[in-house]
C-alpha cells in the first residue's frame, strides 16, 4: 500500500509539489528533434502589480494545454515573461515617488511568486523582461535594419493625443474617440512622428488571414475589416477656366453619372487658391483647419461646407459641378477630395440637402423602376439608369464598364485601396527602449546608432514630473556623438507594441547574444502552436506581431510566414457587483462580504452586506477594482488551493465565453476533489494494485469499463480538438458519480477501479496538477506523473456497444429480459424469445397474431 494522507490538503501539497518542480526544473526544455515539438504560448502580462483573476483564467487554460500535450508525448515549450515598459509604471512612480525600473522590477518579483503558486509549468529558463538592455538592444537593432530598408520613416503629421496621458496615440489605440487606456477624449495635434510601414504589407497581411484556419473566424473578420481593402477608381476632373486637375477615389464607380457637386479639404491647394479673393471661404478654411476631431468622429460631426466658386467637369456629361470645401474631407486621407453622388450616399445627401445642391439618382434597386430616396440616400447596389449607355448595368457591370471608359480616356485609373494605415511607432514618454536615431549637422541629418553602440540605454535614475519625459531634458543623455561630431538622440521611445510584436520569438533563444534570434532554435520552435489570449488584442498586437514575423523573415532570421498557428481567446471573467447610496454616491461592496437570498432559478432576490446595509445587486459585471468586484486570487488559492481555482475556471464555462465567478461553483469544484481524494484513499488502503483481467468483469463491471472508454474518447476529443474543457470535466464527473454507485468487491472490481482511478487522474493532470502527482504516487506508480505518465487511449475492445438487454412483453405486460449481441437481427431475438422458459407460461400455446420489434430495447407479443 502506497503512502498516503487521509485528508485532501491543499494548502500542504501543493507548495511542497511546487517546489519539487522548481528544484528539478521539470518543464525546462531544449530542442530535441527526436520529439515533436509543441509550442505553447500565453499573451505575456504587464507587471502590474497583482496578478488578476483574468489572468489566472488566460494562464490556467494555456498550462492545461501545455500539460496535456506533454502526456502526449510531445518536446512542449511554455515560457513566460514580462511587458514591462509602458505608462503605467511612470504613472505609479510619480504617485509612490519611486523609479519605474524599481517599481516594475519589485512588481516582476511579486507577481512570479504568485504564477508559481498556481502550479504553471513554465520553462522560467526562458523569462524576458522587456525593459531588459539585453531584450531592446535587439529591438533597436532591427529598427536600425529596417531604417535601412526604408520600412521607417518619419514625418510631421495629425496625431491622436491623448492630454490626460500626454502621449500620442495609434489609430487602433483610439476607441470610439477615446484612448483606449484612460478613456480621455482623443485630440489631434501635430507632431514629427516615427512610423513603421505596415502599409507596404498591407496585402500579405490580408491574404494570409486565409490562411490561419484555426483562428476565431471573428479575430479573422476584424483583421481583415481592419485593413479593409476596397476597389476602387482614382478620376481626374478638369476644372473650369483652370489648369488644375482634381483627383478623386470613389469605390462606387457605378454611381458616376449621379455625381452632382465636388467636396475637397480645407487644406487642398484648390481650396488655397479658392482663398485668395473670398475673405468668407478664408475665414471658412482657417475654422475647418483648427478644428480637432478624430477619424471616428466624422461620422457624428455637424457637417458643413462653403462653395469655392470653382467648378469640375464632368468628364462624360460635361456638366460643371460646383466645388465645394467640407469640413469633413480631410488631406491625409486619400486625395483630400471626394466625388459626392447625394442620392446615393447618406453624408453626401445630408450636405446637398442642408446646401441645396441637385441630387441626381442613378441607381434603382433590382425588382423596380425607380428609386425613392425622399428621406434618405439609396445607397445599396442596384441597376443603372438615368446614365445614358450604362443603363441596365447591375454593380460589377457598371463598375467595369465606367472604368474601362474613363480609363480609356485617359483620365482614371483602377485602384486597391487600404483602409489600414502605416503605424506610429513613437512615444512622447521615458519608461519605454529609445528610438535608436540620431540628429545631425546641426538637425539636417537623421542617421541610426551604430550597431556597436546599441543599446542606447534609457537612464534607471530619473525624475519623472508626469508632463515632460526625463529623456527630453537631461541634456547629458541625449548629447552625443557621430562619427567624431556632436549628435543629439532622439528622445522619444518605442511603442509598447513593438516589444510584444517579438517577444514569442526571444523566448526560443532567450539569452542569445548575436541577434534577435538564433536562427536554429526559431525554427525548431516556431510557429507558435498555441496561443492563448484576450480578444482585446485582436487587432492591435495580433495584427503588429503578424507584420514583424513578415519582416524577421524577410530579414532571414525565421522560415515561416505566420506566427501563431491556433489561437484562442478566452473570455472576460465576471462577478456579481453590490452597492448601496450614501449622501448620493454608490458605495461598493466586495461580493465576498454579501449575503444574498435567491429564489428557486437562483435569481438573486435579496443582498445585505455583512455590516447590515441592504444592497443593491448591478449584475454580473467584469471584475473591476471601481466596482469593488474584483476577487483576489492569492485570497482564493490560500482558502481552497490552486487545483480547486483552475479546476473552477475550466469547468464554470467553454473557454470563449463569459465566467462567472459564484463562490457555490468553488466550492463544489473543492468538494469535488475531496471527494476523488478520498475515493483513491479508500481504494489504495484496501487493496494495492491489480492488474485487470477484462474476462473476470461482471456485467455491471464490464458496463462501467466500457463507460471508462468512452469518457476516455471523449475528453481526449474535448481537451485536443474540440478545446471544451468543461464538457471534459463534466464527462470526468460523471464517470466517478457511476463508480461511486458500483459497490462490487471482487478483485476484479478492484482492478478495474485502478484501471479507472488511473485513468481520471491523468485526465484531470492538466487541470488539476498538484492532486494528480499526488494521486499518481499513491496509485503505487513508478516515476513521477509529469514526465512518466501517457494520456490514456481508449481500448477498442471496451468501447464496443455492450450487449442490449431486450425488454419483452406479452400484451403490453413486461414478462421477461434477454441479453443480446449488440446487432442481434430481429430473427433471431423473435427466435430466442419463443424459447426462453419464462415466457412459455405466459404463452401457453396460444396463437401468436403479432410480434412488435424496437430494435435493441423491446418485443411485445401479442396473442
Ligand atoms: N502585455 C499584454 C497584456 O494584455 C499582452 C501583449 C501580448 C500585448 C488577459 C484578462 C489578457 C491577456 C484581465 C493576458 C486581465 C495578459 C488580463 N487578461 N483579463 N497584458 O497583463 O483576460 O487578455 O493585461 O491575454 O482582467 O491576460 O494581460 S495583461
Amino acid at each position: 500500500m502506497s503512502v498516503m494522507e487521509v485528508a485532501y490538503n491543499p494548502q500542504e501539497i501543493e507548495p511542497l509539489i511546487q517546489k519539487y518542480w522548481d528544484d528539478n526544473k521539470t518543464f525546462y526544455v531544449t530542442e530535441d528533434n527526436t520529439k515533436e515539438k509543441y509550442y505553447c504560448l500565453v499573451m505575456f502580462p504587464y507587471p502590474s502589480g497583482r496578478l488578476h483573476m483574468g489572468h489566472v483564467r488566460n494562464y490556467t487554460i494555456g498550462d492545461v494545454i501545455s500539460r496535456y500535450q506533454r502526456l502526449l508525448g510531445k518536446n512542449v515549450m511554455a515560457p513566460i515573461g514580462w511587458d514591462a515598459f509602458g505608462l503605467p509604471a511612470e504613472n505609479a512612480a510619480i504617485k509612490n515617488n519611486a523609479q519605474p525600473a524599481d517599481w516594475t522590477y519589485s512588481n516582476i518579483e511579486y507577481m512570479k511568486n504568485q504564477l508559481k503558486a498556481l502550479g504553471l509549468s513554465y520553462d522560467w529558463s526562458r523569462e524576458v523582461a522587456t525593459c531588459d538592455p539585453e531584450y531592446y538592444k535587439w529591438e533597436q537593432d532591427f529598427f536600425t535594419k529596417l531604417y535601412e530598408k526604408d520600412l521607417v520613416y518619419k514625418k510631421v503629421s495629425t496625431v491622436n493625443w491623448c492630454p490626460h496621458d500626454n502621449t500620442v496615440l495609434a489609430n487602433e489605440q483610439v476607441i470610439e474617440g477615446r484612448c483606449w487606456r484612460c478613456d480621455t477624449k482623443v485630440e489631434l495635434r501635430e507632431i514629427p512622428q516615427w512610423y513603421l510601414r505596415i502599409t507596404s504589407y498591407a496585402k500579405e497581411l490580408l491574404e494570409d488571414i486565409d490562411t490561419l484556419e484555426e483562428w476565431p473566424e471573428r479575430v479573422r473578420t476584424m483583421q481583415r475589416n481592419w485593413i479593409g481593402k476596397s476597389e476602387g477608381l482614382e478620376i481626374n476632373f478638369k476644372v473650369d477656366g483652370l489648369d488644375d486637375v482634381l483627383q478623386v477615389y470613389t469605390t462606387r464607380p457605378d454611381t458616376f453619372m449621379g455625381v452632382t457637386y465636388v467636396a475637397i479639404s480645407a487644406a487642398h491647394p484648390l481650396a488655397k487658391k479658392a482663398c485668395e479673393n473670398n475673405a468668407q471661404l478664408e475665414e471658412f478654411c482657417k475654422e475647418c483647419l483648427k478644428q480637432k476631431f478624430a477619424e471616428a468622429d466624422i461620422s457624428t460631426m455637424e457637417k458643413k461646407g462653403m462653395a469655392t466658386n470653382y467648378f469640375a467637369i464632368h468628364p462624360l456629361n460635361g456638366k460643371k459641378v460646383p466645388i465645394m470645401v467640407a469640413n469633413f474631407v480631410i488631406m491625409d486621407y486619400g486625395t483630400g477630395a471626394v466625388m459626392a453622388v447625394p442620392a446615393h450616399d447618406q453624408r453626401d445627401y445630408e450636405f446637398a440637402t442642408k446646401y441645396n445642391l441637385e441630387k441626381i439618382c442613378v441607381i434603382r434597386p433590382c425588382d423596380k423602376d425607380t428609386v425613392d430616396i425622399s428621406k434618405e440616400a439609396y445607397t445599396e447596389h442596384g441597376i443603372l439608369f438615368n446614365s445614358g449607355e450604362f443603363d441596365g448595368l447591375d454593380f460589377d457591370g457598371a463598375f467595369n464598364a465606367i472604368a474601362d471608359k474613363l480609363e480609356s480616356l485617359g483620365i482614371a485609373k483602377r485602384k486597391t485601396n487600404y483602409r489600414l494605415r502605416d503605424w506610429c511607432i513613437s512615444r512622447q514618454r521615458y519608461w519605454g527602449a529609445p528610438i535608436p536615431m540620431l540628429n545631425i549637422n546641426d538637425g539636417k541629418k537623421l542617421v541610426a546608432e551604430k550597431c556597436e553602440n546599441l543599446p542606447v540605454k534609457l537612464p534607471t535614475d530619473v525624475k519623472i514630473d508626469g508632463v515632460t519625459s526625463p529623456l527630453k531634458t537631461d541634456e547629458s543623455w541625449y548629447t552625443t556623438t557621430y562619427n567624431g561630431q556632436k549628435a543629439i538622440r532622439e528622445t522619444d521611445t518605442f511603442d509598447t507594441f513593438m516589444e510584444s510584436s517579438w517577444y514569442f520569438a526571444r523566448y526560443c533563444s532567450p539569452n542569445y547574444k548575436e541577434g534577435m534570434v538564433e536562427k536554429n532554435a526559431a525554427n525548431y520552435w516556431l510557429p507558435v502552436d498555441q496561443y492563448i489570449g484576450g480578444i482585446e488584442h485582436a487587432v492591435l498586437h495580433l495584427l503588429y506581431s503578424r507584420f514583424f514575423f513578415k519582416l524577421m523573415r524577410d530579414c532571414g532570421m525565421v522560415e515561416q510566414t505566420e506566427p501563431f498557428k491556433r489561437l484562442l481567446c478566452q473570455g472576460m471573467v465576471l462577478a456579481d457587483a453590490f452597492y448601496y447610496m450614501e449622501d448620493g454616491a454608490r458605495v461598493w461592496v466586495s461580493p465576498l462580504d454579501v449575503d444574498v437570498t435567491r429564489d428557486d432559478k437562483g435569481n438573486i432576490t435579496k443582498a445585505v452586506s455583512k455590516d447590515g446595509h441592504e444592497l443593491i445587486h448591478e449584475g454580473m459585471i467584469k471584475m473591476s477594482k471601481s466596482k469593488n468586484n474584483g476577487i483576489d486570487p492569492e485570497d482564493m488559492i490560500k482558502i481552497y488551493g490552486a487545483d480547486t481555482v483552475r479546476l473552477f475556471m475550466m469547468f464554470a464555462s467553454p473557454a470563449e465565453l463569459t465566467l462567472e465567478w459564484r463562490q457555490s461553483g468553488v466550492e463544489g469544484s473543492n468538494r469535488f476533489l475531496r471527494k476523488l481524494w478520498n475515493m483513491v484513499y479508500d481504494l489504495v488502503s484496501k487493496s494495492d494494485f491489480i492488474a485487470l483481467d477484462k474476462n473476470a468483469l461482471s456485467a455491471e463491471g464490464k458496463k462501467l469499463r466500457h463507460m471508462l472508454h468512452v469518457t476516455i474518447d471523449k475528453v481526449t476529443d474535448d481537451i485536443g480538438r474540440r478545446q471544451t474543457f468543461n464538457t471534459a470535466i463534466a464527462a470526468i464527473m460523471e464517470l466517478l458519480n457511476n463508480v461511486a454507485k458500483f459497490t462490487e468487491d471482487s478483485e476484479s472490481a478492484k482492478a478495474l477501479r485502478y484501471e479507472i482511478f488511473n485513468a481520471v487522474v491523468i485526465m484531470l493532470y492538466p487541470i488539476t496538477p498538484h492532486i494528480c502527482f499526488k494521486l499518481y504516487e499513491a496509485l503505487g506508480n513508478k516515476g513521477k506523473i509529469d514526465v512518466d505518465a501517457k494520456w490514456p487511449v481508449a481500448d477498442k475492445d471496451a468501447l464496443k456497444a455492450l450487449d442490449s438487454l431486450i425488454v419483452v412483453q406479452v400484451n403490453g405486460k413486461v414478462r421477461t429480459r434477454l441479453t443480446v449481441s449488440p446487432d442481434a437481427l430481429e430473427d433471431e431475438v423473435k427466435e430466442l424469445a419463443l424459447k426462453d422458459e419464462n415466457l412459455i407460461k405466459y404463452l401457453d400455446g396460444k396463437e401468436i397474431k403479432k410480434l412488435i420489434y424496437v430494435k435493441g430495447r423491446l418485443l411485445n407479443i401479442v396473442v
